[in-house]
C-alpha cells in the first residue's frame, strides 16, 4: 500500500456527477430467481432457454419477424455484413461511433463516407448516388440518436443499384415510423444492448432479419460457422450472447416502458427549458411515431455566448459529463484519413455537426431538479 496515490477526497462534486448517461438496472432482488435457474440448470450459453425466450420475447416487443442475438452490437455489424457477403466498398456516415466503420474494416471492405443531411444527421440520400462505383455492393446508414434515415430514398437507390442495405440501428430500439418498427428496413438492421443503450444486456445486440433462412446463416456465423457438431459451413465468430445476458434482458423488457415513458418526460422538459435559451437548438425529431429519446442533443450555434467545447469544459466544471457525439468524425481517425472520401470538402455538414453537437445527460435515473440545474448552468453563461 505504501507508495499508492492517495484516495481521491469525496468532495460534494462528486456526489452531484451527471454523466451523459447511466444505465437503468432493475431491483437487484428481481434478478435472483434468474439467476437460480441458471446455477440450477449449468446451462451458461450456447443458445440456452434465456437466449431462445429473449429473442422470442424482443420479435413480439419490436414487432419484428426474425432476430439473432449477439454478444454486443460491433459483432453483430460484422456478421451482418458477412451474411449478405457484402465486399468491395460500401457507402457509410462518417457521423457516427467507431464501430460502425469499423465493421466494415474487420471485413475487408472499404468504406466510403458520404456526407449527412442537416436536419436529422443522417445519412443524405441525394448525395449517395455520387458515391456509387463498380465496386459498390452495400450501404449501411445510422439511425442517428434514433432517429429515423429516409428509409424510402434508400431503399429506392439500393434497388436501383442493385445494393445490400444494412442498417447500424445501434441507437433505434423501439423507434417506429408510420410503417411500424424501423428495425425492418433493409437487408438487415442491427441492435445495441449496450450498457449506455435505452434497452441494455450489460453488453448485446442483435440482427432484425427478415426471413427464418438468413436467420439461420446469422445463427451459424455467430457460433463459429457450425451447424451440427461436425458440419462448419463459414469462418463463423463466436458472437454468442451469454445465459445471464439473455435473463437480464427478459428482467430488462418488464421495465422497459417505463423507462422510456421517464425519458420522454425528460426530453420535454429539456425542449420547453431550453426554447428560451438563445444559440441552444435542439435536434427536431425526425418524424419517427414513435421515439426512444436516446440522446438529447443540441447544437451551440453562433450566437452562443461561448463555443460548444467551451460548454462542454464548462459544464464539466459543474460536475456535469455531456458528451460530443460524435467528435471527431469517424473519417479523421487515423486508419481512415487516408481515404480519398475522408477530404472534410465532402463532407462538410457530418464535420459542422461533430463541432456544434452536445449531447446533454438523458437516462430515466435523471431526475427533474437536476435537468433544471443543467439548463441553468447553461442559459447562465455570458
Ligand atoms: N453503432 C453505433 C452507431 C453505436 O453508437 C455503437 C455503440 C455501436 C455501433 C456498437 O455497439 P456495441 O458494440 O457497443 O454494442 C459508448 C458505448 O460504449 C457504445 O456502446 C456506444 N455506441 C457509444 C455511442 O457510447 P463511450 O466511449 O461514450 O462509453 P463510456 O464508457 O464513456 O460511457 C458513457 C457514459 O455512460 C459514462 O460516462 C458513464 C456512463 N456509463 C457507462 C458504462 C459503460 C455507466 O454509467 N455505466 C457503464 O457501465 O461509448
Amino acid at each position: 500500500m505504501g507508495s499508492s496515490a492517495p484516495l481521491r477526497a469525496i468532495t460534494s462534486l462528486d456526489d452531484e456527477r451527471i454523466y451523459v448517461t447511466q444505465p437503468h438496472l432493475p431491483p437487484l432482488a428481481e434478478f435472483m430467481p434468474y439467476l437460480e435457474k441458471i446455477w440450477n440448470s449449468k446451462t451458461l450459453t450456447n443458445g440456452g432457454p434465456f437466449h431462445q425466450q429473449l429473442e422470442k420475447a424482443l420479435c413480439e416487443y419490436l414487432g419484428v419477424e426474425h432476430l439473432a442475438l449477439f454478444a454486443n452490437g460491433t459483432l453483430a455489424l460484422v456478421t451482418a455484413l458477412q451474411a449478405l457477403r457484402v465486399n468491395g466498398e460500401c457507402i457509410t456516415t462518417p457521423y457516427s461511433f467507431a464501430a460502425t466503420a469499423h465493421s466494415l474494416l474487420w471485413n475487408g471492405i472499404k468504406p466510403v463516407f458520404v456526407d449527412v443531411d442537416p436536419d436529422t444527421l443522417n445519412l443524405d440520400p441525394e448525395k449517395i448516388e455520387a458515391a456509387i462505383t463498380p465496386q459498390t455492393t452495400a450501404i449501411m446508414p445510422v439511425h442517428c440518436y434514433g432517429h429515423p434515415c429516409d428509409v424510402k430514398a434508400i431503399q429506392k437507390i439500393a434497388d436501383n443499384y442493385n445494393l445490400k442495405v444494412i442498417y447500424d440501428a445501434a441507437h433505434a430500439f423501439g423507434v417506429q415510423t408510420e410503417d411500424g418498427s424501423v428495425l425492418k428496413h433493409g437487408d438487415l438492421s442491427i441492435v445495441s444492448f449496450h450498457a449506455t443503450k435505452v434497452f441494455n444486456t450489460f453488453e448485446g445486440g442483435a440482427i432484425v432479419c427478415p426471413d427464418a433462412k438468413t436467420k439461420q446463416r446469422i445463427d451459424h456465423l455467430k457460433n463459429f460457422g457450425f451447424v451440427d457438431e461436425v458440419t462448419v459451413v463459414a469462418a463463423g465468430i463466436n458472437g454468442k450472447m451469454s445465459e445471464i445476458n439473455a435473463a437480464f434482458g427478459l428482467l430488462q423488457l418488464q421495465h422497459v416502458d417505463n423507462a422510456l415513458a421517464k425519458r420522454k418526460a425528460i426530453d420535454a422538459q429539456y425542449r420547453e427549458l431550453l426554447a428560451d435559451v438563445p444559440g441552444i437548438r435542439c435536434m427536431s425529431d425526425a418524424g419517427e411515431k414513435v421515439a426512444n429519446y436516446a440522446y438529447f442533443p443540441v447544437q451551440v450555434e453562433d450566437n452562443f455566448p461561448i463555443s460548444r467545447d467551451a460548454l462542454y469544459e464548462r459544464l464539466k466544471e459543474h460536475g456535469i459529463f455531456a458528451r460530443r457525439y460524435f467528435y471527431p468524425l469517424i473519417s479523421e481517425f487515423p486508419m481512415y484519413r487516408g481515404l480519398p472520401s475522408s477530404d472534410q470538402n465532402n463532407l462538410s455538414t457530418a464535420a459542422a455537426a461533430s463541432k456544434r453537437i452536445l449531447c446533454l445527460p438523458i437516462y430515466p435515473g435523471l431526475n427533474p431538479v437536476q435537468v433544471e440545474r443543467i439548463v441553468s448552468i447553461v442559459a447562465g453563461i455570458q
